[in-house]
């Protein structure tokens, strides 16, 4: 089967409020579709969405990357070793050096291209052991008072996990914070905290003094400058998580970083499915937990999560609550999320009912 034609289009989607992130305020969700055409008639869809404040690409500047990579494809023979973390696209794409939202979006039309024309799921794809159920941590975004509360409900609607943001307060408040929301939790939902590198040394080390006692799953990132991330778990015992700075880690080096006790995921951020599944690959044998986790990405998007959890999560909850922050979608019906836990067949078809009229009046094609 070969490729025979491309289409991109935009999406600006409204968001339930605005969204503040690492210096930007976002009113609207942007990005990109990906739609891969094969000649008999099968079509594979994928999202590039850069996140403003996390990825160093812009819009602009990741269409044209997307525009040219998508035509360079077409016409080009779609085997059976495309696919799968070290197959001949992931190592076409390699010294391609593509921006990381822009090998997502590509490398997920490519995989869903695929899967479409051998009548497997993509799930089926990324693993021959996928879970059919995939369990989900909650997002705690609200305001210091509402955090008790809203962990309670989370308690109450069945999360196994539930992650709170830390380091935008004085550390005794997000002390304070922390246990209440762990009372509310209980010792059966973990707790998961992340402090986006908002700490010197002393500051995560003062935080991890006043937490004494409260059982914390991870704390992602706690660390400005994170060559202190092993000090600091060494010296307090509170695990730690990779996050940002994975970015800038090759799968071939995470040995370095076996003091971590979990890397968190976001393939739009680290550069797409195959990157991902070397990185859980290295990790698994380090003994390293994968979260896979999401950068509010759309359905088409957010799918490619749920199958990507289904296969190397090992039933660890991954963390896709932004999802809950798009007030509307590109793909209908909606996916079945905010959820405790997530059907993977269901929520993975979903993600390929692209529409493109009527409820996607803004779209536009690019180019
Ligand atoms: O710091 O983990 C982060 C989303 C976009 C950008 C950065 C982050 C996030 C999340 C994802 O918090 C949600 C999750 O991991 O549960
Ligand atoms: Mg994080």
């Amino acid at each position: 089967m070969k490729v025979t034609g491309f289409g991109l289009y935009r999406f600006r989607l409204p968001l339930t409020e605005p969204l503040f992130l690492k210096g930007a305020t976002l009113e609207r969700r942007e990005g990109m579709l990906l739609r891969l055409e094969g000649e008999d008639g099968a079509v594979g869809w994928g999202e590039t969405s850069p996140l403003p404040g996390f990825s160093r690409e812009s819009l602009p500047d990741a269409a044209r990357e997307l525009g040219d990579m998508a035509a360079s494809v077409v016409g080009r023979e779609v085997s059976s070793d495309w696919i799968g973390m070290d197959g001949t696209l992931a190592r076409m794409l390699d010294p391609a050096n593509l921006a990381p939202s822009v090998r997502f979006g590509f490398e997920l039309a490519a995989w869903n291209l695929y899967a479409a024309t051998r009548g497997v799921t993509l799930p089926a794809l990324i693993s021959e052991r996928s879970r059919a159920v995939v369990p989900l941590n909650g997002l705690l975004a609200g305001p210091f008072t509402a955090a008790p509360v809203e962990a309670r409900r989370m308690r109450e609607d069945g999360y196994e996990a539930v992650k709170l943001k830390v380091g935008g307060r004085p550390v005794e408040e997000d002390v304070l914070l922390v246990r209440a929301v762990k009372e509310a939790l209980g010792e059966s939902v973990a707790l998961r905290l992340d402090a986006n590198r908002a700490w010197t040394l002393h500051e995560a080390l003062e935080f991890a003094r006043g937490i004494e006692g409260v059982r914390v799953e991870y704390l992602e990132e706690p660390l400005a400058n994170p060559a202190g991330l092993e000090t600091f778990t060494r010296s307090c015992g509170v695990p730690v998580a990779l996050d940002e700075s994975l970015v800038g880690i090759a799968p071939g080096t995470l040995q370095e970083h076996r003091y971590a006790g979990a890397v968190v995921m976001k393939p739009s951020l680290l550069g797409g499915i195959s990157r991902v599944l070397r990185l859980a690959d290295r990790a698994a044998s380090l003994g390293i937990r994968p979260v896979i986790s999401s950068a509010y990405e759309t359905g088409v998007g957010t799918a490619a999560l749920v199958a990507l959890a289904a296969g190397i999560g090992g039933g660890v909850p991954a963390g896709l609550d932004t999802y809950r922050r798009l007030a509307g979608d590109v793909v209908e019906p909606r996916l079945p999320l905010p959820a405790s836990h997530v059907q993977v067949r269901e929520t993975v078809a979903s993600g390929s009912g692209v529409v493109l009229r009527g409820l996607f009046p803004e779209s536009r094609l690019v180019g």
